[in-house]
């Protein structure tokens, strides 16, 4: 038996917004395998999980305004894909085409391909051409339950174009039922009129852009691309100090497709996460469970780019780094648009277990955004982001590739559909 980790009823809780009962709720915040906490029954008010415990223990003189039998089925936390580029102008199936035909991912990006062929269409791209299909790539995420997602800028690569970008993302927001949280990419690649002045470039980031972004609360974090293709440890180094100063949050692409110590260096400034990681080494590792830098795999660009290079799960796991999952959605290294297909990707080519996998698009995930202490677990306080899935079997959201199981979302304790 476990120790009830359910609050016990209290005298005021009379009355809720919503019931859910008999449920099988994935907690993950238990010690049972995926938190697991059988027959159990969820209550609602203000848009938060007020009680959660056996449904025999709920309290006998409790009204609901809407109440739901669950029968059983599979409730998690709602989902949360924590590391996307979800807003971008134009496609690069040309390049899709290319990668096939043999050219490597970064011998493309040299020709002037890549990152830099998608911000040339995001930059002629119409706010509402952005968000359109934004809006579409969106529901393609909310299918699979996800209920929190983050979303970068880095296409626009100019003070305007990048300010854009980030007030698209949060008008998805504003008008969908998704909880959106924004990421300054300004550092992810040199734009074509500053070739080979990286520095300058890096200059115009955190002395113009970085300022306005903040001034006007465009993003919740900052991010960067630490690569031989895109910035180097110390020009990082020096956005990451400039946007602290501001009271921003840092996170950053590192060890991807080489090397250079990015990670050390994030959790040097106390990231919330260091993203990719297939090449991180021990020190890397050591330094983010010091630093409680949560390690963000993104399956879907290894897969999609054909690498080979696995990141360090072991050592991972043995310095307990926390793992979360990821789609990277983006147009070039990720065309993910499903994040329990990256929870496939990462136990079938990572080796992450499925508990592992739904952990890191739930409770790590939430830490990953700096929020594990409003979203990502089912417990009293948090906020009622739920998932109730039209299955019993936590291992049938991982294992069924493509599978599209049914979901209703919860948001804020309320059912997202209706919002
Ligand atoms: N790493 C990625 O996986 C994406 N950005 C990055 O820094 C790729 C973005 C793209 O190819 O457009
Ligand atoms: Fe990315």
């Amino acid at each position: 038996m476990q120790p009830p980790s359910y609050a016990p009823p209290d005298q005021a809780m009379n009355t809720c917004d919503h019931l859910l009962r008999r449920c099988r709720a994935a907690t993950f915040a238990r010690k049972t395998p995926y938190g697991l906490a059988e027959e159990s029954s969820v209550v609602l008010r203000d848009g938060k999980i007020v009680w959660l415990g056996p449904d025999s223990a709920l309290p006998p003189e409790l009204e609901a305004h809407h109440e739901v039998d669950c029968e059983g089925r599979l409730l998690t936390p709602g989902l949360i894909d924590c590391h996307t580029h979800l807003v971008w102008g134009g496609d690069r199936l040309r390049e899709f085409e290319m990668r096939l035909a043999g050219v490597a991912y970064e011998e493309i990006a040299r020709q002037g391909g890549g990152i830099a062929s998608t911000v040339q269409s995001t930059r002629q791209a119409t706010d509402e051409q952005l968000y359109s299909t934004a809006r579409d790539r969106l529901e393609n995420l909310t299918a699979d339950g996800v209920t929190t997602v983050e979303i970068k800028s880095g296409y626009g690569l100019d003070t305007a174009t990048e300010a854009r970008m980030l007030r698209v993302a949060r008008r998805l927001g504003h008008d969908h039922a998704i909880r959106v949280r924004t990421t300054f990419l300004g550092a992810h690649a040199v734009p074509p009129e500053f070739a080979g002045r990286s520095d300058d470039y890096l200059e115009l980031v955190v002395s113009q852009m970085l300022p306005r972004i903040a001034e006007e609360h465009l993003a919740d974090a900052v991010d960067a691309f630490c690569e031989g293709i895109a910035f180097s440890v110390s020009q990082v180094d020096r956005l990451f100090t400039a946007a602290r100063r501001l009271g921003l949050p840092v996170k950053l692409h590192a060890e991807q497709l080489s090397l250079l110590g990015g990670a050390a260096l994030a959790a040097r400034h106390g990231a919330l996460s260091a993203d990719h990681l297939e090449y991180l080494d021990e020190e890397g590792v050591r330094a983010m469970a010091g630093a409680g830098t949560v390690a963000v795999l993104l399956p879907g660009a290894f897969y999609c780019l054909r690498e080979t290079q696995q990141p360090p799960v072991a050592a991972l796991r043995s310095h307990r780094v926390p793992i979360a999952v990821a789609t990277d959605l983006n147009p070039g290294s990720s065309p993910v648009h499903s994040l329990l297909t990256a929870v496939n990707l990462a136990c079938l080519l990572f080796g992450l277990t499925p508990e592992e996998g739904l952990a890191g698009v739930t409770r790590e995930a939430a830490r990953a955004l700096g929020m594990a202490d409003e979203i990502g677990t089912l417990e009293v306080g948090k906020r009622g982001d739920l998932a109730l899935w039209d299955l019993e079997e936590p291992a049938e959201l991982v294992a069924y590739l493509g599978g599209r199981p049914k979901v209703r979302r919860f948001i804020d304790g309320r059912p997202a559909e209706e919002a």
